[in-house]
């Protein structure tokens, strides 16, 4: 197998109406979680994946266990816990191009995770193990368990993803940098959008950011810039690269999970590291052409007729 990951995935309920949340009368359900968007993505692109987690053993769990199952994902190492719940989410759009998202996931199971779930003969069947900054924010235990899990991995030669992911509800400020800070030293290949680089570094410029993530040890560099495309640095190259088109954007969250998805796989493929960077901007812009956080994740196809339209 290719890709493991760890982390919490949650069903996310969005009101059909825009405007506050207080006035909305019918939400649609979907299911989300930052890791296990990016292993969809990854399977939709022919990566083999799996994931650790732990889910509510309810019937929030079960939708997403056969969810994830549906989508490819080796779910072994997935464990269904009776004393805890599913985490949830509500996605509310206040107004047409503001999207607010509130947990409910204090105390979930997934925040019960140790370092008990992680199994050393399970993880020795991957080669990459792709980490969010999300999971050490769950809890101390979860936090814990990441870096038993990173170490692991570094032992048995896993490359290391990471994507910062800041979510300052989850955790105070200092603390989330302190940890981010950390995990970057341990990767190979970071993937931090613009605002977590500022937020991490105090620096503005794309260049600035890359060059201080190199200088913690990484390898591989793609600096995300929303609209803009993406920079990225490596040892031997250094450049820009967008989406191929224009797109209009239904519902954002899941873009940079949809990006990590494109980048990994053309990473794993061996596309030159200009087009494993286009191939993500192009899959992080389509997954926001479509409602939920996963179900606008493309395939192989979709990704080359995107690129096949580029307008120059
Ligand atoms: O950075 P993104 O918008 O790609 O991440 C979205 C995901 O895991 C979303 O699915 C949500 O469940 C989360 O990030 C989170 O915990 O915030
Ligand atoms: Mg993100």
């Amino acid at each position: 197998m290719d890709v493991l990951s760890i982390g919490e995935t949650m069903v996310v309920f969005s009101p059909n109406e825009v405007g506050p949340m207080r006035y909305a009368h019918s939400f649609t359900s979907h299911i989300a979680g930052a890791e296990t968007n990016t292993l969809i993505g990854l399977e939709k692109l022919d990566i083999k994946t799996g994931w650790i987690s732990q889910l509510g053993n309810d019937e929030l769990g079960h939708k997403i266990l056969s969810f994830v199952r549906g989508e490819g994902i080796n779910v072994d190492a997935v464990q269904l816990i009776e004393d805890a719940p599913t985490g949830i989410f509500l996605k509310e759009k206040v107004r047409q191009d503001q999207t607010r998202v509130h947990y409910y996931r204090k105390g979930s199971a997934a925040s019960l995770m140790t370092n008990s779930n992680i199994d050393k003969d399970y993880i020795a069947k991957f080669k990459y193990l792709y980490v969010t900054g999300i999971t050490p924010a769950l809890s101390e235990s979860c936090k814990e368990t990441t870096f038993h899990l990173i170490s692991i991995a570094k032992q048995l030669n896993l490359k290391i993803i990471f994507d910062p992911n800041l979510r300052l509800k989850l955790w105070s400020e200092d603390e989330a940098r302190e940890t981010l800070l950390k995990m970057i030293s341990l990767s190979d290949i970071v993937l931090p959008g613009i605002s977590e680089g500022e937020f991490l570094f105090n620096e503005k410029s794309e260049e600035k950011i890359a060059q201080n993530i190199i200088e913690h040890g990484a390898s591989t560099v793609v600096v995300k810039l929303g609209s803009k495309g993406a920079y990225y640095h490596n040892e031997n190259y250094a450049g820009y690269a967008t989406a191929s088109k224009k797109i209009e954007v239904v519902d954002p969250v899941g873009a940079g999970d949809g990006f990590a998805a494109g980048f990994i796989a053309g990473y794993i493929d061996g596309l030159s590291i200009h087009e494993a960077v286009e191939q993500a901007c192009n899959a992080g812009a389509l997954v926001t052409t479509v409602k939920g956080d996963v179900e606008g994740l493309p395939s192989k196809e979709e990704i080359e007729k995107m690129k096949n339209t580029k307008i120059t």
